[in-house]
C-alpha cells in the first residue's frame, strides 16, 4: 500500500475511522498528528486550536488532564467539527477483554463516546481486540495495536512485533493499523496484497534525537519515505514546553506538516 495514494486507500477502505483519517490527510494534504501532552484543559484546548489547520488527527491522554470535566470533550468535538481533524486517545488497553470493554465505555473518560481510534498493547493476545471491539466496531471506531515503539530498549520486537500483526490480519474489521517505526507489509507468514493497515509513528522530532526518559526521535523523511509510515505524530517538538507561544506553535506545525508532506510525495514517487 505504501505507493498508493491516501484518496485511493480511503475509497476502498472497509473501516469507517480508517476511512475518515485518509480522506481528512487527502483533504487537507497534512500526515501530521500533533500529541497534546498537557495537565491543563485550558492549554490543552488552545494548543489544538492553534494547530487543528494543519493537522489531520489529534492524540490525546485525557487521563493527564487535571481538569477534565465531560464539557472539555464536548469543546474537543467542536474543535474537531471546527478544524477537521480525526481524535485519538491514546489509551495504550493492556488488560483482559472484560476490564478493557469496561475501560474503553465507562469511568469518567468514557473514550468510546468521542475518541475515533484508540489503542492497545497486544500483551493479552486476542482477546483484547475482542473485548474493546465489542463496545467500538458497532460505533464505528478503529483500533490500533502497539507492535513497535520507540523507546530505547523497546520489548515489542521480533516474533511479538510478528504477532501483534497476524493478530490485527485476523481482526480487519477493527484493528485498522499500528504504531510502529515501519511499514508492517509482509511481515509474519499471512500477508497478503489486500489488507491495508495505517502505519502511525510517534517518535518524530526535527531538532533533538530523544529527550531524558529513553524517547528517541526520528526525522519526518526517516518515518515517511524510508520507513513508509502514513502518519508521523509529534508532541513536544510542535509546543515545547510553553505552550503559551502560539506563533512558535503555528510555525512548528506548519514545518512539520509541510516536511511529512513532501516525504509522502517523494514516497509515491517510488524514488526509494
Ligand atoms: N508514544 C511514544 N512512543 C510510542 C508510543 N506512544 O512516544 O512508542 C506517545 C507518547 C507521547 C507521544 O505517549 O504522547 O507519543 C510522543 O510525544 P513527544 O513527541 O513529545 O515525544
Amino acid at each position: 500500500a505504501h505507493r498508493r495514494t491516501y484518496g485511493d486507500r480511503a475509497k476502498v477502505h472497509k473501516n469507517p475511522a480508517a476511512r475518515l483519517l485518509l480522506e481528512t490527510i487527502e483533504r487537507k494534504q497534512s500526515n501530521l498528528a500533533v500529541s497534546v501532552d498537557v495537565v491543563s484543559a485550558k492549554d490543552f484546548l488552545n494548543i489544538i486550536d492553534v494547530v487543528g489547520p494543519f493537522v489531520c488527527l489529534v492524540k490525546t491522554h485525557v487521563d493527564i488532564i487535571e481538569d477534565f470535566t465531560p464539557q472539555l470533550i464536548t469543546e474537543l468535538q467542536a474543535l474537531s467539527a471546527k478544524h477537521d481533524f480525526v481524535i485519538f486517545e491514546d489509551r495504550k488497553f493492556a488488560d483482559i477483554g472484560n476490564t478493557v470493554s469496561l475501560q474503553y465505555s465507562s469511568g469518567v473518560h468514557k473514550i468510546a463516546s468521542w475518541s475515533h481510534i484508540t489503542n492497545a498493547h497486544p500483551v493479552p493476545g486476542p482477546s483484547i481486540i475482542a473485548g474493546l471491539s465489542s463496545v467500538g466496531l458497532p460505533l464505528g471506531r478503529g483500533l490500533l495495536l502497539l507492535a513497535e515503539m520507540s523507546t530505547k530498549g523497546s520489548l515489542a520486537t521480533g516474533l511479538y512485533t510478528e504477532a501483534a500483526v497476524e493478530m490485527a490480519r485476523e481482526n480487519q474489521d477493527f484493528v485498522i493499523g499500528f504504531i510502529a517505526q515501519r511499514r508492517m507489509d509482509g511481515v509474519g507468514k499471512n500477508s497478503t496484497s489486500e489488507e491495508d493497515f495505517l502505519i502511525l509513528t510517534p517518535g518524530v522530532g526535527l531538532d533533538v534525537k530523544g529527550d531524558s526518559m529513553g524517547q528517541q526521535y526520528r526525522t519526518p523523511e526517516q518515518v515517511v519515505l524510508e520507513s513508509g509510515c502514513d502518519v508521523i505524530i509529534v508532541g513536544r517538538g510542535i509546543y515545547g514546553k510553553d505552550p503559551s507561544l502560539v506563533d512558535s506553535i503555528v510555525s512548528q506545525a506548519k514545518r512539520y506538516q509541510v516536511a511529512g508532506w513532501q516525504a509522502y510525495l517523494e514516497r509515491i514517487k517510488g524514488v526509494i
